[in-house]
């Protein structure tokens, strides 16, 4: 069952991106500079293409906010695409003039990149079509409307974060990204990174990978922190937790995995290196604590109350400026994919995206335990369920 939903709307070089969130509660604080705060947050980042020095994403609130305040209408929020200036004819919504040639036709697909299948799905001859809507561009819609679902979150004492566990095959600590120290080190480093020695490997890689024309993946931790137990469930397939958090995850442009917890490594060791512990104790929820969190914070499908934990897995963006072989569809001759203008490494904006999904799911998962309509009630029904927690267990 969705509460929440988010839908995205724009091509990358149109006028503007628009999501709309529906289903948020009435009476969730709103402001214009905490979506603002994290629309410069995506943009940021070492490896990044020309295309950040030209926009400055900043958030429009077409409908669903009064006074500072959701109305428990649907939220549309828009960013302007500054570079619509530069493709206003290529990217018009009205018929071409007659005589009009497209300068920036795409007449050879892109290994690893949406073009090819694409253009079987919806018949286009120019790929340009593909390309527009599959860019990375849109996530910036996300994240606006992300930001939204981290309000209701945040009135609710849940927070979002991230950070890059590698890039191009350099490692960085794992850390608490919710430590105040740590936290300030990862925002002001823009391989979002807080080990110094580490980051400074990390551009190196990306500073390489640029000299040889190439592109870099890498590997994102997002972390919520402050989550009940019980959102979620067990009962359908499509319900769990975990499995909506993964979609939602792997619907983001390059990610290719998506790990909870300990993840992988879990399939190579035992049932008693892997299950966390249940202890007598004052614990935040109930009366039982937990020593470790090798689940990631959700176990059968559900939050447990422990810090939600994933790893992410980007793929090297694949618009590389030395390309790779591929076939021209018009005369089937090989050539050289498609290049255009892009990044080298967008692991660290990856971040700020995945941040904005799980923001998603999580108020959705919230909306659907506590109630919909209105954050009064909501919050009210949260103190309530808070309280049966805690006659749970003793
Ligand atoms: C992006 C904007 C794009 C790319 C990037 C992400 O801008 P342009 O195509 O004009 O350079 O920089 O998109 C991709 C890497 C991709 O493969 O589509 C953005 O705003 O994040």
């Amino acid at each position: 069952m969705t509460c929440i939903s988010l839908l995205t709307a724009g091509e990358s070089h149109g006028p503007a991106l628009v999501a709309i969130v529906e289903g948020l509660p009435a009476g969730v604080p709103v402001s214009e500079e905490d979506v603002n705060r994290d629309l410069a947050r995506r943009q940021v980042g070492y490896g990044r293409g020309g295309r950040m020095s030209i926009e400055r994403d900043t958030v429009v609130v077409v409908g669903g906010v009064r006074h500072g305040v959701t109305l428990g209408s649907p939220v549309c929020l828009q960013v302007s695409n500054r570079d619509w200036e530069n493709w206003r004819e290529e990217m018009s919504p009205s018929p071409a003039a007659p005589g009009f040639e497209s300068r920036r036709r795409v007449d050879v697909p892109r290994p690893g990149h949406a073009d090819l299948a694409g253009a079987g799905r919806f018949g286009h001859d120019d790929m340009r079509n593909v390309l527009e809507r599959s860019s990375a561009r849109e996530t910036a819609a996300r994240v606006a409307g992300g930001a939204v679902c981290k309000a209701l979150l945040a009135a609710l004492n849940i927070r979002v974060r991230s950070y890059v566990v590698a890039i191009g095959g350099v490692e960085g600590p794992s850390c608490d990204s919710f430590a105040p120290d740590i936290w300030g080190l990862i925002e002001a480093s823009d391989v979002r990174c807080a080990d110094i020695d580490a980051a400074d490997r990390m551009r190196e890689a990306i500073d390489a990978a640029r000299a040889d024309r190439d592109t870099v993946g890498g590997l994102v931790a997002v972390e919520a922190e402050g989550l009940p137990p019980g959102l979620g469930s067990c009962a359908t397939w499509d319900s769990r937790l975990d499995a909506r958090l993964a979609a939602a995850m792997m619907s983001i442009q390059a990610i290719k995995s998506v790990e909870v917890g300990l993840g992988r490594e879990a399939a190579s060791a035992r049932g008693s290196d892997v299950h966390d512990p249940i202890l007598p104790g004052d614990g935040r929820w109930w009366r039982a604590v937990r020593p470790s969190n090798r689940a990631g914070g959700i176990e059968g499908g559900m939050s447990n109350g422990e810090r939600v934990a994933l790893r992410l897995g980007m793929k090297p963006i694949p618009t590389l400026t030395s390309p790779l072989p591929s076939v021209d569809l018009r005369t089937g001759a090989p050539v050289d994919a498609h290049s255009e203008r892009s990044d080298v490494c967008a692991v660290p904006a990856a971040c700020i995206v995945a941040e904005a999904m799980m923001a998603l799911v999580l108020a959705d998962a919230l909306v659907e335990k506590l109630g919909s309509g209105c954050l009064t009630d909501m919050q009210a029904a949260y103190q309530a369920y808070r309280e049966r927690l805690r006659r749970t267990i003793g």
